[in-house]
């Protein structure tokens, strides 16, 4: 057996079953085990950004790491923006980086690279395998960082003659520690400042968006009288019917201040305090009200739903009713022109049970929330990183993590450029995902920032850079020739009719929607 046979056994039997890959020579070892080796998914992505972004999506569906194949220093750089984003949404990720044999790295030929510079500041764990007797042991470990909660990007460099020599065997992936369970003082800390009833915020984020971190938070709402708030930025929120339902917090300042006003008391589970997106001349970074006191329950890198489970204890509140519970209801089939509201009409009267709504519409679909909030169970997926281009890979790993369920993916027009190559997998894999693409032909959230940051009046060069109609992309025909058909909508009459096809028929489905 060689390295690579022995670390594509390693990642199988450590978990790692689905390998979202774009190789090249250095990685031919690689591709050629898995012909020897029964049971790794492998997903061809015509873009690395494409593979970090579904082994991202992939593991916000499953909590369990895929893993990445990608081509040297290049390849790497190419998947960073999503890995940026998978690192902020706490996703747990394996990246296999080819790399030259390290006799090779000497002559400066035209891969060569730094690979390790570039991984680090996207990776909790970096190690270049030296030989192929400990590629195995280092997939393993890998592995082992990956899984670190909530989830943590490893990227494992495999020179070219580790996987072409001899190994010695499969290794076995060590345990992850548990994340820290429940801390008595904070637990305490927390029930006191709930205690302020309306006052209090119960601030979440991370794996306590999940539907019974939410029962907890709607039990503790019902005995204390707090306010429950999600963060801005989410990795996943089960919601819809018969669950708790959550706001995000808002990306505009003010209207984020106006959420959290009156808010004496925070009580932070899962999520950092709440900070603006961007620093804004004369606006805060910090988003809480002045003077309010915040406690942590449980941190980024906790067991968010163990502290909201022995806080309610503390509080008396396990047997509580949720306040809030949302009963089954749907908006009545919008008609007529375009508006925000009616988008979101349309897609909370279409969506089926068990959807999972991949989220990318940056301006279009900040106020979407309350049109699903009664919708079958559903997740919705955020992007916590800020780097656009991650709607489509994100759908990808979805759909390959759950084929029984419907993934929408929503993306404005100018992020969907990013990763357009994202359809071509979806048609080549026959993933179950209705593309929605918000057309209205510009940088649209740019031309609020430009007022924001104080750089008022634009001339028409600055609103140049904001404008995507000089040619206008057509979707439809790009979809196309990517294999994945699809229809135009320019009304919502047209909308919910073509929703409603997408959603009534298996595989991909484009929505181009023309505003
Ligand atoms: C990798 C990356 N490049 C650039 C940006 C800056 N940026 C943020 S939003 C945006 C435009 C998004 O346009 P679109 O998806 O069409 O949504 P709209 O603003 O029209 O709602 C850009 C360029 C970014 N966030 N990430």
């Amino acid at each position: 057996m060689n390295g690579a046979e022995s670390l594509v056994r390693t990642l199988l039997k450590g978990g790692v079953e689905v390998c979202f890959a774009n190789p090249g020579t250095s990685e031919m070892h690689f591709v050629g085990a898995l012909d020897r080796v029964e049971g790794m998914r492998c997903v061809l992505g015509l873009f690395e950004g494409v593979c970090s972004g579904a082994a991202d999506g992939y593991y916000r569906m499953t909590d369990t790491p895929a893993c990445t194949l990608l081509h040297l220093g290049p390849g790497l750089a190419n998947s960073a923006a999503n890995l940026h984003n998978a690192k902020k949404a706490g996703s747990g990720i394996v990246n296999i980086v080819g790399e030259h044999a390290l006799y090779h790295i000497q002559y400066d030929t035209p891969l060569t690279a730094d690979i390790e510079g570039i991984a680090r500041p996207f990776s909790h764990w970096v190690k270049t395998s030296p030989t192929s007797k400990t590629v195995a042991g280092d997939g393993a470990l890998a592995i082992q960082a990956a899984r670190v909660a909530p989830g943590q990007i490893a990227t494992l460099i495999l020179p070219a003659d580790t996987a072409w020599g001899e190994a010695d065997g499969v290794a076995d992936t060590p345990p992850t520690p548990a994340p820290a369970g429940p801390d008595k003082d904070a637990v305490v800390a927390a029930a006191k400042a709930l205690k302020h009833g309306n006052s209090a915020m119960l601030f979440l984020g991370g794996r306590a968006l999940r539907a019974r971190g939410l029962e907890l938070a709607g039990k503790i709402a019902a005995k204390t009288g707090c306010r429950v708030q999600a963060a801005g930025g989410t990795a996943r929120i089960e919601r819809g019917a018969g669950r708790v339902p959550v706001l995000r917090l808002h990306f505009v300042i003010e209207t984020a201040q106006t959420m959290l006003k009156g808010t004496e008391h925070m009580v932070l589970v899962g999520a950092k305090a709440p900070a603006a997106f961007f620093a804004y001349p004369g606006k805060p970074s910090v988003l809480t009200p002045e003077g309010c006191a915040t406690t942590t329950l449980s941190p980024v890198n906790g067991d968010p739903i163990a502290a909201l489970d022995a806080l309610a204890a503390e509080l008396g509140a396990l047997n509580e009713k949720p306040a809030g519970v949302v009963e089954p209801s749907r908006p009545e089939r919008p008609s007529g022109k375009f508006t925000l509201d009616g988008l979101g009409q349309a897609l909370g009267a279409t969506m089926p049970e068990g959807a999972i709504v991949v989220d990318e519409s940056v301006t279009t679909g900040r106020g979407f929330f309350p049109h699903s909030a009664g919708a079958p169970p559903h997740d919705w997926l955020n992007n916590m990183g800020g780097s656009i281009g991650f709607g489509g890979p994100v759908a990808v790993g979805a759909a390959v993590a759950c084929p029984n369920r419907k993934v929408i993916c929503m993306i404005g027009d100018g992020s969907a450029m990013y990763t357009i190559q994202s359809l071509w997998t979806m048609a080549r894999e026959g993933l179950d995902i209705c593309v929605m693409i918000f057309s209205n032909r510009s940088y649209k959230i740019l031309y609020s920032q430009l007022a924001d940051v104080g750089a008022a009046n634009p001339g028409p060069r600055a609103k140049d850079m904001l404008m995507l109609d000089r040619p206008a992309i057509d979707f439809m025909t790009l979809a196309k020739s990517l294999g994945v058909p699809g229809g135009q909508a320019h009304d919502l009459d047209e909308l919910t009719k073509q929703l409603t096809y997408a959603m009534s028929q298996r595989g991909p489905y484009l929505v181009d929607v023309v505003m």
